[in-house]
């Protein structure tokens, strides 16, 4: 291989390389939020667009000006370029780009390994998705049209649908998953502080779709604990009225 081809192979390596150096970062154990990943992949891509288009406008209108036609019917004066150069001039801006694809995709990809790997301490909420409105089940057979939650404890939603297919689009926390019949699907996300937010269904259901939502309020333990233990408390005593009215209709009966 020409010395300078090898020159201009390694460079090409090392930029594509230096892509996923770029990326790597240490693990700290603590719990990465789905929500700040997701915020901060967004800034890297706003950076990169405005810095690459930048660079390519500066670099235009320099040339533009630089080398602009001075009479009419001027002729450049461009060196012919030899089989290094132009390889050179075809592979570097690629390999620069790619750099550049391959760093943004990896960080994509932390990003869904995140969204996708659900902390072991996280609270389950069960979710089912109807034509038109999402219920809640927290378990103990309490059931909600709202979805409250603790702050500062990641939060996972199993989910599902009696109907067709709806979306769980939960954009204050910059993420949204499918619900279908038949399948379990899930997201989890990271209530840091107290957030009163709304979920709206993403995947047209239906003719009430603009229909489908609901409050979604982060708030702080003891007003959770508080919210839930009223809501126990209101079950028993429904349950208690109808074990008596039952009891009531069977005293009744055989008098009939
Ligand atoms: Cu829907």
């Amino acid at each position: 291989m020409p010395k300078r081809l090898e020159m201009i192979v390694n460079l090409l390596g090392i930029l594509l390389l230096s892509g996923e150096a770029a990326f790597a970062k240490a693990t700290t154990g603590e719990i990465q939020s789905p929500t700040e990943a997701w915020n901060h992949t967004w800034d890297d891509v706003l950076w990169d667009l405005w810095i690459i288009g930048g660079v390519f406008t500066i670099v235009a209108v320099y040339l533009l000006i630089r080398y602009r036609a001075r009479s009419p019917g001027a002729v450049g004066t461009a060196r012919p370029l030899n089989l290094d150069m132009a390889l050179a001039w075809a592979l570097v801006p690629a390999a620069i780009f790619m750099a550049d694809d391959f760093f943004l995709a990896a960080k994509g990809w932390s990003l869904w390994n995140i969204q996708r790997q659900v902390p072991r301490d996280a609270m389950e909420v069960k979710v089912t998705g109807y034509q038109w409105y999402f219920e809640y089940d927290y378990g103990n057979g309490i059931t909600d049209s709202e979805l409250v939650v603790p702050v500062g404890r990641p939060i996972v939603l199993r989910m599902t649908s009696k109907d067709v297919i709806h979306s769980f689009g939960l954009t204050e926390y910059r993420l949204k998953e499918d619900m279908m019949p038949g399948r379990v699907t899930y997201l989890w996300f990271y209530p840091e502080k107290p957030l009163e937010t709304q979920v709206v269904c993403v995947e047209f259901c239906g003719t009430s779709h603009a229909e489908m939502y609901n409050k979604v309020r982060a708030v702080p333990k003891a007003e959770y604990d508080a919210w839930l233990s009223k809501k126990l408390e209101r079950k028993k005593k429904a349950e208690l009225r109808k074990s008596q009215a039952a009891d009531d209709g069977a005293n009744v009966e055989p008098a009939q």
